[in-house]
């Protein structure tokens, strides 16, 4: 909406709800703090992103270098980040994030804070820059690019001493001033400290002043935020109760984060808006590792892990390594075409669009068909004070289907607790599905039915809810962990 609308929209409300339009009481939906900032907003909408794990791992077939592997090592045949963004666009990511400098140190761009960088492999004579490349090739096909530098390092010989801290700061200034604008910085958590066993205290207080200060459009994700969390697990599953809020309080990174539970699924009084990111592999390991070729995740396995990840209202972060030639291979590239696919068949149809909604517990001011509109500022708004409202949109004659998506309103913040899905069949109502949070995007699979009608109810909430969507589709089933 243009500003000029806005403002008009802003004056009718205000006169319609001082009752100089309509006698009728109105009741604007106020928001139920913590809410999203606008970034958060922009990244909850990109659901599917990227992760790139490159570097000398990929070369020497391990997880987790050392940090004394010589520059040499790293030496890819081929490499094209235009590949990879190629890739990442048809797969219907919105994203890429690469590691910039895993734990073994070693940097994908010509690093001045780092003697262990790509300017001193033998790859194109030491001119090459993978960094320049990717934010060149994100751009060109229309991608975010994000950064993932490892706080961890086995090499740089300040680790261990308060300069490291300078030096980590200087080194993301180096990233966002030569290769932004960074949609997500990556602060990982691992810290195996290592064989010397030097002990770095990270001022991440500082870090994170720093972020802010020079490019205050990224979000930074780390195990608590503070903009996006790690969802407690490796494996792309949010909880099925998963809250964007958190309570990081007392809590630290790494090791001194929250339990993995509380990080999976939130905390529903949570103080603080920092929504979890899925990230998992495609391949049992982060790094390409050519005896894992036969061991890539298949589309279907890929559509478990969405509809777990983004179907629980996180982002999933899908890793997908290039080899030692600088290429994401054959195998991976197949099953991220036919992963895309898969996506496309299953929203293929959704059977309630425009289709006809009812409620008696509308708010004044807002309409039930904001639920099949398909307009994503249209959303249901409940009566104030209501116990279980709910809605229900109808179908038309009886008609096959085992899926149901749910979005929330969530610029106004979270609130369903607990929602019941009933069907109307041979026209008698019975549940069909029940959960606890909506969120961002809830998508809920069931035994198929044969139904002329979906009633929504909103059993448990923080505050009256808004939901703006509830799309209907007859689609493949998936087992979702
Ligand atoms: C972990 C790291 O130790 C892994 O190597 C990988 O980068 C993963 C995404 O995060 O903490």
């Amino acid at each position: 909406m243009t500003d000029r609308a806005n403002i008009l929209r802003g004056v009718f409300l205000t006169l319609m709800c001082a009752g100089f339009i309509f006698r009728a009481p109105c009741q604007p939906l106020t928001p139920v703090a913590p809410i999203p900032g606008e970034d958060q907003l922009s990244w909850h909408e990109m659901e599917f992103n990227m992760f790139i794990h490159f570097g000398p791992n990929t070369f020497t077939r391990r997880e987790w270098g050392t940090g004394e592997e010589d520059e040499s090592v790293f030496n890819p045949s081929a490499l094209d980040c235009g590949q990879w963004a190629r890739i990442a666009r048809s797969a219907g990511a919105k994203g890429l994030i690469i590691t910039a400098k895993h734990h073994d140190g070693f940097c994908l761009w010509p690093s001045a804070e780092s003697g262990h960088t790509v300017k001193k492999s033998r790859w194109r004579d030491g001119r090459g820059d993978v960094l320049r490349d990717l934010a060149d090739a994100c751009k060109r096909y229309g991608l975010k690019f994000g950064v993932y530098v490892s706080p961890w390092d086995r090499n740089h010989p300040a680790y261990g001493t308060p300069e490291y801290n300078d030096v980590y700061v200087n080194t993301m200034r180096e990233i966002f001033d030569n290769y932004g604008p960074v949609f997500e910085f990556w602060w990982d958590g691992a810290n195996g400290e290592g064989p010397s066993g030097k002990r770095q205290w990270y001022d991440f207080r500082r870090y994170e002043n720093t972020v802010r200060k020079i490019s205050p459009g990224t979000l930074i994700f780390s195990d608590i935020g503070p903009d996006i969390r790690w969802a407690g697990n490796e494996a792309g599953s949010a909880g099925e109760t998963n809250w964007n809020l958190l309570d990081t309080a007392g809590y630290g990174r790494g090791a001194d984060g929250p339990p993995a539970g509380v990080l999976n699924s939130g905390n529903e009084n949570g103080a603080l808006w920092i929504p979890a990111e899925c990230d998992v592999s495609i391949r049992p390991g982060w790094f390409y590792h050519e005896d894992e070729d036969t061991a890539v995740k298949s589309p279907r396995e890929l559509m478990s892990i969405y509809l777990a990840s983004v179907g629980r209202g996180s982002n999933l972060l899908l890793n997908v390594p290039p080899g030692p030639d600088g290429l994401i291979s054959a195998a991976d590239s197949a099953s991220l075409v036919g992963f895309a696919r898969l996506r496309r068949k299953f929203f293929s149809k959704n059977l309630a669009a425009g289709a006809p909604a009812t409620s008696d517990y509308t708010r004044d001011g807002f309409s039930v068909t904001g639920l099949t509109d398909g307009n994503p500022t249209n959303f249901w708004a409940a009566s104030a004070g209501v116990a279980g409202p709910s809605a229900v949109v109808s179908l038309g004659p009886e008609t096959r289907f085992n899926t149901v998506v749910l979005k929330e309103y969530i610029k106004l913040g979270q609130r369903v607790k607990g929602f019941t899905l009933e069907v109307l069949e041979a026209g008698k109502w019975r549940v069909a599905a029940s959960g606890t949070t909506i969120g961002r995007k809830r998508i809920i699979q069931f035994p198929p039915v044969m139904a002329s009608k979906v009633r929504l109810t909103i059993t448990d909430s923080r505050a009256a809810p808004g939901i703006v969507e509830l799309s209907v589709y007859s689609a493949e089933e998936y087992p979702v962990r």
